[in-house]
Formats: structure tokens, C-alpha cells, sequence
């Protein structure tokens, strides 16, 4: 549905309450101080009102999770960036259409009694004639119990802006628990208004999606969503690598990025990797 024919619907999660580094003083680089988030996500309801299924909504838990996140993470210096963080990570919510955010600052430490100031925003879901500000990304997808391919599917649903699909490889499991099962991996890239990290945390919200369960390391998984590279960026991180460290070695994801990207594969890489079983599998869309 477009915007224009929107109706009044619209889901409200008032007072997110989140103590945080915000501002430019120097006490408010030191000190935590609480801050107020409202939103409105303007979003049809229409379906869900009739199937009484959360799939056909926003999840306003998840919602408000990923938004409390953003905001004791982020450490702006205004509350207006703050304000577009919010409004990008609910944005990335497939249903939500448009976003109204209202961030107040509680206790605002200015030599004046005020009682609260706040920044308002308005933002809607980027259109395709309207991307200025998207950048490209690659993005490694793999599976490796359970119906792999709906949860392939499922992943690559979860991107509306789809640039380049590779073919899907069956591939043995690489590290961790010996016994594993083969996976199917392949590699898409995507055009996005997210910043890395939002990126990556909706990533994180596919893989939840999938029932992605974290016990071993390089264990057994319905879904794995990994960065391979976000166009014009390298990050170092705790939380975020970009490129991906491992990319180079590991035939299971250079072999399908070579085929929709051969420019970001190292040179002589089929050459030069110990040999790992691989074989075409198919296509998302078959
Ligand atoms: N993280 C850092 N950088 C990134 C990034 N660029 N993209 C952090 C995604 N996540 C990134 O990831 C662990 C942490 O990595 C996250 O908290 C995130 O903040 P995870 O998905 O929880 O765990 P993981 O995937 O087991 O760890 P890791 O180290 O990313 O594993 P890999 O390297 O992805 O390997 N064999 C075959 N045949 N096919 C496979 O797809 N996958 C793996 C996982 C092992 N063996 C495989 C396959
Ligand atoms: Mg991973």
C-alpha cells in the first residue's frame, strides 16, 4: 500500500525509558543521563486485525528492544542523530511504512529551569526512486538444519532491495562439531539505508527469526546472516568486522560471491584454498 492511501493505523510505544551518554557538554560525555523515547509507527493493520497473526504486524517488543539498544549504544552528541538512528532501525521493520520519533531529554542539564527538551522527526520508508542515501552491501546466508531452504527463503524475503542473487551451494560444514550436516550457502547483495551496525543488527533479527539458537561455536544453525562488505567501509569492532575476517578462506562463501561479485574475491583464491565439497544445489527462486 502506498503512503498516500494510507489510513490512521498506527502503532504507539510511549515512554522508552533509557539512561545514556547523550549531548555535547562535557559532564554529558561523562555521565549517563535519561532520555524518553515515543514513537508512532505508522504501519496497515488491516491484515492483522483479521488474521490475528504477528507475522502480518510490527513486533512492538522486538521493536522496542532493538530501538532501547540503538539508543544506550549509540553515544551521539545530538538528539536529532539519535532521532534518525531510531527512526532507521523501526524503518528496518518490513511493515512499518513511517515512523514519528519523539526524544526528550528528562533532565536537561542547562542553567535554566526547564523541564524537558525533546526532538521531534518524521521519516518514512525509502522508495526506490528515493535512495539517496542507501549504500550497497554483501551479505553471506547460510543453513544447516531444518528446512534449509525456507530458511534461505526466509532470509532473502527479509531484503526488499535485492541487487544481485548467487545460486546456492551444498557445502560440508567447515570447523566446530564433527558430525554436522552439510549446509546450503550462497551470497546476495543489497542496497540499504541502514548504517553497518543497523545492518548488522537486523541480521541478528532474521537469524532470531529462524529460531537461531548460539551454543557452540561454528555449531550447527537454521540460519547464519553474516556482512561480507558494506560498500566504501572497513570496521573494526568488537561487535562488527567489515570485510568479514574469514571471507578468504573459505571456498563456501567465495564460490557463490565469485559468481555475483568476482571482483571482491581475492586473486588465484580456487587456486590456492585446500579443496572443500562443494556442489551446485539450485536457485532461491526454483
Ligand atoms: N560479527 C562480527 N563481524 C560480523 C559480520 N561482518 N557479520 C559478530 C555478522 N556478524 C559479525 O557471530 C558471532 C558474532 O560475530 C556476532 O555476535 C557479531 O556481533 P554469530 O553469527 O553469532 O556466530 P558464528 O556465525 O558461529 O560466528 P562466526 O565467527 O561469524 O562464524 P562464521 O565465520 O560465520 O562461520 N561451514 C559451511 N560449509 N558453511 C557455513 O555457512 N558457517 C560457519 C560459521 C562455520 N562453518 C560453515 C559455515
Ligand atoms: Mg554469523
Amino acid at each position: 500500500m502506498s503512503i498516500l492511501q494510507l489510513g490512521n493505523d498506527s502503532i504507539q510505544i510511549n515512554g522508552i525509558r533509557v539512561s545514556t551518554i547523550i549531548g555535547v557538554l562535557e559532564q554529558e560525555r561523562i555521565s549517563e543521563q535519561p532520555i524518553q523515547i515515543d514513537l508512532k509507527l505508522e504501519i496497515d493493520l488491516s491484515e492483522s486485525s483479521l488474521t490475528d497473526e504477528l507475522d502480518d504486524t510490527a513486533n512492538y517488543g522486538s521493536v522496542t528492544e532493538q530501538v532501547y539498544k540503538v539508543a544506550k549504544e549509540s553515544k551521539d552528541l545530538l538528539l536529532e542523530r539519535l532521532a534518525q538512528r531510531v527512526a532507521d532501525e523501526v524503518l528496518s521493520f518490513q511493515k512499518v511504512l513511517a515512523v514519528d520519533v519523539t526524544i526528550t531529554k528528562l533532565r536537561p542539564p542547562i542553567p535554566v529551569d526547564v523541564s524537558s527538551t525533546s526532538v521531534h522527526i518524521w521519516r518514512k520508508q525509502s522508495t526506490e526512486s528515493n535512495l539517496v542515501n542507501s549504500s550497497s552491501a554483501v551479505i553471506a546466508l547460510g543453513s544447516n538444519i531444518g528446512d534449509r531452504m525456507s530458511y534461505l527463503r526466509f532470509a532473502c524475503d527479509s531484503f526488499d532491495r535485492k541487487l544481485k542473487i548467487s545460486s546456492i551451494y551444498e557445502t560440508e560444514a567447515i570447523g566446530g562439531p564433527t558430525d554436522q550436516d552439510s549446509y546450503l550457502n550462497l551470497v546476495i547483495s543489497v542496497e540499504t539505508s541502514l548504517d553497518p551496525h543497523a545492518l548488522l543488527r537486523k541480521c541478528q533479527r532474521i537469524e532470531s527469526g529462524a529460531a537461531r539458537q548460539r551454543t557452540v561455536r561454528w555449531g550447527p544453525r537454521t540460519l547464519d546472516v553474516d556482512i561480507l562488505f558494506y560498500e566504501g567501509c572497513q570496521i573494526s569492532s568488537e561487535l562488527l568486522t567489515i570485510p568479514h575476517p574469514r571471507i578468504e578462506e573459505r571456498r563456501f562463501v567465495l564460490t557463490p560471491l565469485s559468481e555475483i561479485h568476482p571482483e571482491l574475491c581475492p586473486p588465484n583464491w580456487n587456486e590456492e584454498l585446500p579443496p572443500e565439497e562443494i556442489k551446485l544445489f539450485g536457485r532461491i527462486d526454483e
